[in-house]
Order: structure tokens, then C-alpha cells, then sequence
């Protein structure tokens, strides 16, 4: 864990950021790859799905739901997050969510049976609060562009996380407005436990 060994400890435990974990060239290009893929619209927001198709409706990955490897503009993180020790090995799907102002996430726990115990999530364009809840608990996190947040243990476990959705979230200068925010989030899935899977994923 060589480069996440320096990062800041935060009040939910197993959870790891990791400021400016791209340059402004990697996210460039990033989001110019992924604006040139087709987008998902039967959500609020847009999505893209990598590896491995998740169905929001059955909360789960069907077993017949592989479409094929990380795209190659992927494929380097994913790689990356493995050998930094992060994944046990590179991570196979991956759910990419386009936040525009005033559109956020449920609070939710990814699902357990159908990924692994780490998942990542990379913020590219804009900034937003994400908040870890945990019965009356809260955290509030900022996710600056360029960020790697990781849920490991009780973050990844116990802790739902969300992003409200509002048009600007508080912060240390006062209210920040939302621009648009694109995530990357790798997760490893268990094959194994396809046939199976149940989960609380908004
Ligand atoms: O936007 C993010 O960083 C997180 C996305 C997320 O929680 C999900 O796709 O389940």
C-alpha cells in the first residue's frame, strides 16, 4: 500500500482518501473517453457499466451479465489499484455515475454477495459531499476532482454512503456550488456467488 499508506485517516473507519490521485492530463482524458461512450439514461442519472452489467432493479449482477474486459482507458487504474495493494487482484466491473447539479445517490451499501471487499470510487470534473452514515452517525466527506475514495472493513461493510442531491454542498469557504461531477468506482465481482446475490443498493 505504498501510496495509500500516507493518507489521511478519517473519522469512518476502513475508509481511505486520497487526494490527487490523477493529474489534470489523466482526467482530461478520462472524461473525454467516457463522453465518448453511449450513456445509460433509465436512471436519474447517467451511467456507464464496464466488466460486468449491475441490475438496479434485482439488486444484483446476473450471471449472465459479463460484457467483457475493462475498456483499455480503464484498464491502467484498474491495474494500479492492485499494485498498490489495494484489490487483491485488478478490478473486473465498474460503474461510472454523471452527477449534475442537484442529482445525487441514495444512501446505500454496495452489494455484499456480488462484490469483493474493497471498492473505489474516482472523482473526475467537479466536487461533491459524499456522506457515510451509520445509524445516527454521519460523516460528511469532500470528493475533490482527481480523488480516490476506498471503502475497506466497517466503510465498505457498515457504512451506507450517499451523495445528496442538492446543487451545492457546505464547506470550510461557505456553500460551493456543484458543477458537474463524473465517478469511476471499481469493484471486484464475485463470481461465485452470482446465482445468489441480494443486496440494499439503491
Ligand atoms: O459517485 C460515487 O463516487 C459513488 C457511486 C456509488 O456509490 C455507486 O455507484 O454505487
Amino acid at each position: 500500500m505504498d501510496l495509500f499508506d500516507d493518507a489521511p485517516q478519517l473519522d469512518v473507519p476502513g475508509l481511505i482518501y486520497q487526494p490527487d490521485y490523477i493529474d489534470s492530463i489523466a482526467e482530461t482524458s478520462l472524461l473525454t473517453a467516457i463522453d465518448a461512450a453511449p450513456w445509460i439514461t433509465d436512471l436519474k442519472r447517467r451511467v456507464q457499466h464496464y466488466g460486468w452489467r449491475y441490475d438496479y432493479k434485482a439488486r444484483s449482477v446476473p450471471p449472465d451479465a459479463y460484457l467483457g474486459p475493462l475498456p483499455d482507458w480503464l484498464t491502467p487504474l484498474a491495474h494500479r489499484l492492485a499494485d498498490e495493494g489495494l484489490f487483491g487482484a485488478p478490478p473486473d466491473q465498474a460503474i461510472i455515475n454523471e452527477y449534475l447539479p442537484g442529482q445525487g445517490i441514495a444512501p446505500h451499501i454496495d452489494c455484499e454477495p456480488c462484490f469483493g471487499p474493497v471498492i473505489a470510487s474516482l472523482s473526475l470534473g467537479g466536487s461533491c459531499v459524499m456522506v457515510f452514515s451509520r445509524e445516527e452517525r454521519k460523516a460528511p466527506i469532500t470528493l475533490a476532482p482527481r480523488s480516490m475514495v476506498v471503502m475497506t472493513g466497517e466503510a465498505r461493510e457498515l457504512w451506507k454512503h450517499g451523495i445528496p442531491a442538492r446543487k451545492s454542498d457546505p464547506g470550510p469557504g461557505g456553500s460551493a456550488l456543484r458543477g458537474r461531477r463524473v465517478s469511476v468506482t471499481f469493484r471486484v465481482v464475485n463470481v461465485r456467488n452470482l446465482e445468489t446475490s441480494n443486496d440494499n443498493h439503491p
